[in-house]
């Protein structure tokens, strides 16, 4: 992940132009997964800081500790701070890289998901729990037991099923899971183990949830991506491939799969009348931001559907200083969501 910031941009003039302001400006913080429980909005973001890391293209600057809930009573109102929820330090098989959580809730309880790296270097995903939804969470003892690689999105269905979408290439290690172990070889290289150009490109991941919301019902199984033809994206098609930030909603009783693209900086979205999929490719919901990742989350509040997402200006280009905004998206008559331009013209 290339540039620590960027020097030919003004960024005042950017920040006039920008389409919404940071929710919150005393710390950084990114990749906000929203949900809105027992009528409040509750984000649960990545909580960036500058741990002096060398940059790289394995994003180990993404140097996080710990995560802050930020709640809202609605969506005018002012973003609310509740300090820390968990700290790897708490997360006994965790190490460094508390990267994008995400959270669910059920018969009361709040379950915190989210992506750090052990003391082996490899990528997992735990889980900790809490009677509150801004925590504090108590993570359990191991990582879910089958989990690998990072950005876990905890969908729950109508039929009140949740399910695990998650998975990130480069940094997040997916294409070294390839042949279903994790492959040790080239352990700096991001680009290793990554399919050729010609090659179906490498998908992201979905597994059930059990009961308790601890652990997977199954092994994790594919979401293939077609496009307009009905074959699967291939691994140079950058512009459109999955690369991290997985998300799922459900529209008019249709599927959205949304992801980033990372190396090309826009979230796009498939669509599906399964939650398995297949899905097909249908377009942009967001151009790219200032800052190299791009990571949002969809929310219905109040009738009306939002994107939660992150950029740069604040920090003034800094790629991982990060901070949440919040737009309306919009939908036509056949269920398309309009792409929005993050700054206006
Ligand atoms: O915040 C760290 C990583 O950057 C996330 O896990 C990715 O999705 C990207 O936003």
């Amino acid at each position: 992940m290339p540039e620590n910031s960027i020097s030919h941009i003004d960024f005042e003039e950017l920040n006039e132009k920008a389409l919404s302001q940071p929710l919150v400006k005393h710390i950084y913080t990114a990749d906000p997964s929203a949900h809105v429980f027992e009528g409040k909005i509750y984000i649960y973001p990545s909580h960036d800081v500058d741990a002096g890391e060398a940059f790289d293209d394995l994003g180990s600057h993404f140097a996080m500790e710990d995560y802050h809930v930020i709640s809202m009573d609605n969506l005018d109102s002012n973003a609310m701070d509740n300090g820390v929820a968990l700290h790897v330090n708490d997360v006994s098989w965790a190490e460094k890289q508390m990267w994008a959580p995400d959270a669910a809730e059920k018969n009361g309880k709040y379950y915190l998901f989210f992506p750090a790296k052990g003391h082996d270097g490899i990528f997992r995903i735990g889980v900790a729990v809490s009677d509150s939804p801004v925590g504090p969470f108590s993570p359990q003892p191991q990582a879910i037991k089958g989990s690998f690689s990072i950005d876990p999105a905890v969908f729950k269905d109508d039929d009140g099923e949740y399910y695990m979408y998650f998975g990130g290439l480069w940094g997040g290690q997916l294409q070294r899971w390839r042949t279903g172990v994790f492959n040790p070889e080239h352990p700096e290289s991001p680009f290793a183990h990554l399919p050729e150009d010609e090659e179906p490109a490498l998908c992201p991941k979905i597994a059930k949830m059990t009961d308790d919301l601890l652990e997977f019902a199954e092994e994790p199984k594919d979401i293939v991506i077609l496009d307009e033809n009905g074959n699967p994206l291939l691994a140079g098609d950058n512009k459109r491939r999955f690369f991290e930030a997985a998300w799922m909603h459900k529209y008019n009783g249709t599927y959205y799969f949304s992801y980033s693209t990372g190396d090309t900086h826009f979230i796009c979205y498939a669509t599906s009348s399964n939650p398995y999929g297949p899905f097909t490719y249908q377009g942009r919901i967001l151009n790219p931001v200032i800052g190299w990742t791009s990571h949002h989350s969809i929310c219905e509040v109040n009738g009306k559907w939002y994107l939660f997402y992150h950029d740069s200006s604040l920090s003034k280009g800094v790629t991982h200083l990060r901070s949440i905004k919040v737009t309306e998206i919009e939908y036509d008559k056949n269920g398309k969501i309009k792409t929005i331009d993050p700054y206006k013209d």
